[in-house]
């Protein structure tokens, strides 16, 4: 499975895959799905796989993981071919990875830290930011034993230990109140971010979250549907911030339309703790719009991994539009025939074509006339202060005025439909 390098992939840092199959923990994921997942990840990461090896085993060892054969194996590979870094698909415990970078003689990481390492690039907010050090401080906290020097790059130094105590205990405690920190940024900005929504939940628009696996396109969608400007990028957690934007459905209903991070199969669980303040919005939205990229042959693991974390965010029960993706890509037969079969729900659109989506935003519509009503009211002058309420809160179609009245027929919030039931 060796790769031969052209241009400026010569540059790049030069991975060799351990793909670890535990034979009890197989989840339905083909072998060569996760292998070109791993690729994707490490593609992220500005680096290049050259060698991959898989590595069947019935029971983890509890010193390298794998096999002693396996692990001469790839010894052999790192020499033959200038090998910079070992990444295994499976996370290794503190000590497996420092056995295993002792015997190997290169830096070697887990799938988890490649993860934490593409969010850390790619985390431009403040509370993006916060995040994804809070995430990779829990995954660092377990994995300190014995690690000694190597973490006082971690912050203190010279003269920040306390009598009597080892290098080790300072470290974890250092990293300890880092995490308390952390935690306390995140508080705040999370607390900020639900008075947000409340306010939004008080104007009565309906929030309508994306999700999906990382690189479905949810981003391209709400840039169709919102004319918004999110980046969007052939590659693996381009977004990370949320974005909302307002848009106007066909029924002239406004909504609030958010996009997030995407999600993905054995997402790091530090990971999704971390980010727990921004996928509050996903648990506080109206309505979800599953988006999946059903030109991907391995849509349905795709799917299954999006329902495991938002059943994760107890966010599954929600109202749900699975939104099928990328039909462009597809033999049109055989899409209308196979997937309509197994999503019957769906709609299919294509969002870099803008198609279909007229048939989304009234479905969208549909699934949110729960939350807003259509009124017919008729209000005496004295009360302008329900008409401009009206005008704020809802959709204003037509506004007549009489002689002693003022008749408004919109689209409105339930609750303020509720308050103008016993007026005129
Ligand atoms: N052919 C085709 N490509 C699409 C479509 N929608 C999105 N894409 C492409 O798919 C890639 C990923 O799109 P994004 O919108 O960035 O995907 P995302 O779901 O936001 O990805 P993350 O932010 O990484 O989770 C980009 O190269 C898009 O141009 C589509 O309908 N058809
Ligand atoms: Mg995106």
């Amino acid at each position: 499975m060796k790769k031969e390098l052209i241009g400026n992939e010569r540059l790049k840092e030069k991975v060799l895959l351990v793909l670890v199959e535990l034979r009890r923990e197989r989840k339905g994921w083909a072998i060569e799905d996760s292998l070109e997942e791993m690729k994707n990840l490490v593609e992220a990461c500005n680096g290049i796989v050259i060698e991959s090896i898989i590595c069947k085993i019935d029971k983890p060892q509890a010193s390298i993981l794998i096999g002693d054969g396996k692990l001469e194996e790839i010894k052999a590979l790192l020499d033959a071919n200038k090998i910079d870094t070992v990444i295994f698909s499976h996370d290794l415990k503190g000590s497996q990875q420092r056995n295993i970078e002792e015997f190997l003689g290169v830096k070697t990481i887990d799938r988890t830290q490649l993860i934490l390492d593409i969010f850390a690039r790619r985390a431009t907010s403040l509370e993006g930011k916060t995040q994804v050090e809070l995430a990779q401080m829990e995954y660092l906290l377990p994995r300190l034993t014995g690690k000694g020097t190597e973490m006082s790059r971690l912050g203190g130094g010279i003269g920040t230990l306390g009598p009597g105590e080892t290098k080790l205990e300072s470290d974890r405690r250092r990293i300890d109140q880092k995490i308390i920190s952390l935690k306390r940024e995140l508080a705040s900005i999370a607390s900020s971010r639900a008075l947000k929504r409340k306010k939004r939940k008080d104007q009565g628009i309906p929030l309508v979250s994306l999700v999906g696996y990382t690189n479905a396109g949810k981003s391209t969608l709400l840039n169709a549907l919102s004319g918004a400007e999110q980046i969007t990028k052939d590659g693996l957690f381009t977004t990370l911030d949320p974005l909302a934007r307002q848009v106007i459905l066909p029924n002239c209903q406004k909504i609030i339309l958010s996009d997030t991070v995407g999600f993905m199969n054995d997402l790091p669980h530090h990971l999704v703790e971390a980010f727990m303040s921004t996928l509050e919005e996903v648990r506080e939205s109206d309505l979800i719009l599953n988006v999946l990229d059903i030109s991907n042959p391995n849509f349905q693991n795709m799917y299954n991994a999006v329902i495991d974390v938002l059943t994760k965010l107890e966010a599954n029960e929600k109202n749900i539009i699975t939104v099928l993706n990328k039909i462009d890509k597809l033999d049109s037969e055989v899409w209308l025939d196979n997937y309509k079969t197994k999503f019957p729900e769906a709609v299919c659109v294509s969002a870099i074509n803008k198609k279909n989506l007229d048939e989304l935003l009234n479905m969208i519509g549909g699934f949110l006339s729960s939350v807003v009503r259509e009124i017919d009211v008729n209000i005496p002058l004295n009360r302008m202060d329900l008409v401009n309420m009206i005008h704020k809160e809802g959709q204003v179609f037509s506004v007549k005025y009489y002689e002693d009245r003022i008749n408004i027929r919109a689209s409105v919030p339930n609750h303020i439909a509720g308050k103008l039931e016993n007026i005129s």
